[in-house]
């Protein structure tokens, strides 16, 4: 899997190096507390009132595991503002030889900027990235409308042996 298996699914092309007029796609910062990161996720599900002090703890905590955790964005340089997300979760493993696997987290695109292909951007970004890193596989949760979407950017759902479950607290 690379950059050229998914040049299809973009028309017109875009890259992470070209995401669009305006546009650029980077690794989350500090500084993304001013830029509406917290209120992006809102639109993905609960996030609550976070004060900059605790975003920096968590931010700070994140950056302290190595290899870990990344977090990318999109910003709308023009307006400073970011208007997409999408964070890959690196997940160590005593299996398939000590290996590590990935996880597709909390992917979000502003309502306003639908039909930009940053969906997809993002999805191919992180998914790359985690087999750049030596994931031996990657994985996501998401709700029934979301299926067609990333079955199109190449997920499965291995039936019989991949169910998600949950408990909520
Ligand atoms: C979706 C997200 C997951 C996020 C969750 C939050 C993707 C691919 N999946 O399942 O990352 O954490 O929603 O929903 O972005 P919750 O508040 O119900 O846990």
């Amino acid at each position: 899997l690379d950059w050229a298996d998914y040049a299809d699914k973009f028309r017109p092309a875009i890259t992470a190096e070209q995401p669009g007029d305006g546009l650029l796609v980077r690794p989350l910062q500090k500084e993304d507390y001013d830029k509406g990161f917290l209120q992006l996720l809102g639109q993905l599900t609960e996030v609550g009132d976070i004060s900059r002090e605790d975003f920096l703890k968590r931010y700070e905590a994140m950056t302290a595991c190595p290899s870990t955790y990344y977090p990318v964005v999109v910003e709308d340089e023009v307006k400073g503002q970011v208007v997409g997300a999408a964070t890959l979760v690196i997940e160590q493993k005593f299996i398939h030889h000590c290996a590590v696997r990935g996880r597709l987290e909390d992917v979000v695109v502003s309502d306003d900027y639908r039909g930009k292909q940053l969906g997809k951007l993002l999805i191919a970004v992180i998914t790359l990235l985690a087999k750049r890193l030596h994931c031996y596989k990657i994985t996501l949760d998401c709700k029934d409308v979301m299926i067609p979407f990333y079955s199109k950017m190449g997920y499965t759902n291995e039936a019989g042996r991949a169910n998600y479950m949950t408990i909520r607290y």
